[in-house]
């Protein structure tokens, strides 16, 4: 009889907890999909701003998400500006452009020697750490170029262009 009892009550538990699992269950099913059509565009902007590439700007300190330029025809790109422990940084980190831009790297003269380095081999600067040197490379092929300081790579001083 207690027995019988007391199994009776381990039911009516379980079933309630069962029910209020089924209702969780049902408003989360609810709510998610309206949040997602609601801000979905814009979060997915957000996230796609701030990714780090595979990580390639992941230790980057300047890195702040992607910077838009895709209605300039020539963009800058400072070489040597305060970032990663000194004048180690690309200035901005990322930059989306379209297709066919002139992007002018312009060396501030700190930070010792720099150069431009593509992970890919499309471009390739010369060292040096002459203030006002500058490196243009005009680029039509759409996609996403990784590049580096070769004496500061390993402190973070890496950039991206993202060519649509
Ligand atoms: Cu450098």
């Amino acid at each position: 009889m207690h027995g019988d009892s007391r199994s009776r009550r381990a039911f009516v538990g379980s079933a309630a907890v069962a029910t209020l699992t089924a209702l969780a269950g049902c408003s989360g099913g609810g709510t998610t999909p309206s949040q997602e059509s609601s801000g979905g565009a814009e979060s997915a902007d957000a996230a796609a701003s701030k990714r780090d590439f595979g990580g390639w700007l992941g230790a980057t300190t300047n890195y702040d998400g992607v910077v838009e330029e895709t209605d300039a025809s020539e963009v800058e790109v400072t070489v040597g500006s305060q970032a990663n422990g000194g004048a180690y940084g690309f200035s901005p980190a990322a930059v989306r452009v379209s297709s066919g831009t002139t992007v002018v790297w312009t060396w501030t003269g700190k930070g010792n020697a720099h150069d431009v380095v593509s992970t890919d081999g499309s471009f390739a600067s010369e060292r040096t750490g002459k203030k006002g040197h500058t490196f243009s490379r005009a680029l039509e092929d759409a996609g996403t170029y990784k590049y580096y300081c070769s004496p500061h790579r390993a402190m973070g001083m890496k950039g991206v262009v993202v060519v649509e």
